[in-house]
């Protein structure tokens, strides 16, 4: 296994007991921990440089100011972006609701269809229907096969040219299905419609370039890449980021406001209405620097190994069912099973009373669960700091928990 067992000295949550055991941590899909690097670089900021940007005439905002347009600078460069077309918001959820109320709302009409697929977290579904209440257009679903890999021939058969809009999870929160992004923006170009990647869970652990994606749109959050919580970024291609309306209006988005009407501020300021996430922007940049310290290509590894050998350890388990690919090569690190009729929530109840913390539930993703006809799972997520004993932690309680309930 790629060796980054030194790595998790570097975080100090891990360093505790939950309910008398060592905190064994497998809910990274959900978010991560947070490396000292980054708990730092927030600490520094606050004791050295805090005020607001953008704003000031004196020092102090001059160098939050630098500061902040440095961390935009660092994290667009993580995913092969401009610092123009990178704009920081509350995290994926606010940025797919940016693209849907930006874009869509202007943009589409009755007869014109968004299609997406039925991996979609609700942040990638939600804001498109609240849209399409105002704009007529009607969703569309792409299924997913017998062995969780999207439906291509589906996919296919649906893109015609009503439609306007493609989204698409680049890596699933429950099934860790990593989808062929390039080859689906391909397709949808080729009939004129825009790509919208939601990459909340792939950013964190694979290299993700969106040029060499094509996607028109891609949004990420920092809380699951070692970052904090309450920033998100939103990448546009710098034509669309310069056609579309803001989502959300008040300061600092604007070049002139008038009694009746506005202009707005250059992209991509006119997309960061209001104060923006400041201290946060500055701890992303030293998550992504942390990353890069490691490469993207060893937290890849890490995490096909330990999602390998969680794979094999878990499907070695009598009655459980694992909901997703086998093959770590086209799969990240977040495991969805069930184990007999034994309820997901009980599973986490019982692990949690050794320590180790899984979620329980439909992992916001009501329509995939139902698809699967199972309404809850539970779902360990690895990431850089899980070693092997966090598996083998795992399955005992799991064995513990058969006997709990009386599994044959
Ligand atoms: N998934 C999980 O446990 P926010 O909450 O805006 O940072 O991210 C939303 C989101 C969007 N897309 C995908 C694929 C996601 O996994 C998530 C967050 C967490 O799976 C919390 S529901």
């Amino acid at each position: 296994m790629t060796d980054l067992a030194d790595l998790r000295s570097d975080f100090p949550i891990l360093d505790q007991k939950m309910n008398g055991h060592p905190l064994i941590y497998l809910d990274s899909a959900s978010t991560s921990q947070k490396p000292n690097a980054v708990i730092d670089a927030i600490d520094d900021f606050y004791r050295t440089t805090n005020a607001n940007v953008h704003r000031g005439a004196y020092g102090l905002s001059n160098d939050a100011t630098d500061r902040y347009e440095a961390a935009r600078a660092r994290v667009a460069a993580f995913v092969n972006a401009d610092a123009g077309e990178v704009a920081f918001n509350r995290g994926t959820t606010s940025a797919l609701n940016q693209v849907a109320y930006g874009w869509g709302l202007y943009n589409l009409k009755p007869g014109d269809r968004v299609l997406l697929t039925l991996m979609e977290h609700h942040a990638n579904i939600v804001p498109w229907q609240l849209v399409s209440r105002h704009t007529g257009a009607e969703l569309v679903y792409v299924p997913h096969t017998g062995d969780y890999t999207l439906d291509l021939d589906a996919f296919t058969e649906l893109l015609d040219d009503r439609v306007k809009v493609v989204g698409v999870t680049a890596m699933s929160n429950v099934l860790g299905t990593i989808n062929p992004v390039r080859q689906i923006a391909d397709a949808a170009h080729q009939i004129g419609a825009l790509v919208v990647v939601d990459a909340a869970q792939a950013v964190p652990h694979v290299a993700v370039d969106v040029r060499a994606m094509d996607a028109d749109f891609l949004a990420f959050s920092a809380h699951k890449m070692l970052g904090p919580t309450g920033i998100g970024v939103l990448y546009g291609k710098a034509e669309l980021l310069e056609t579309m309306e803001p989502a959300e209006g008040g300061g600092e988005m604007i070049s002139d406001v008038q009694l009746d009407s506005s202009t707005w501020a250059a992209v991509p300021h006119k997309f960061e209405a209001g104060t923006p996430p400041i201290a946060e922007a500055i701890g992303l940049a030293a998550a992504v620097e942390y990353l890069e310290r490691i490469g993207m290509d060893a937290v890849r590894n890490h995490e096909v190994e330990i999602t390998g050998y969680a794979l094999d350890r878990l499907g070695a388990i009598d009655a459980l069912t694992i909901y997703g690919p086998t093959d770590t090569s086209n799969r990240g690190g977040a495991v969805s099973f069930t184990l007999a009729d034994i309820h997901p929530h009980d599973l986490a109840t019982i692990l949690d009373q050794r320590g180790i913390a899984v979620r329980a539930g439909h992992h916001c993703a009501r329509p995939l669960a139902r698809s699967l006809n199972a309404p809850a799972t539970a779902r360990a997520s690895f990431y850089i700091y899980n070693v092997r004993s966090d598996v083998d932690a795992l399955v005992d309680g799991l064995q513990e928990a058969r006997e709990i309930f009386g599994v044959a």
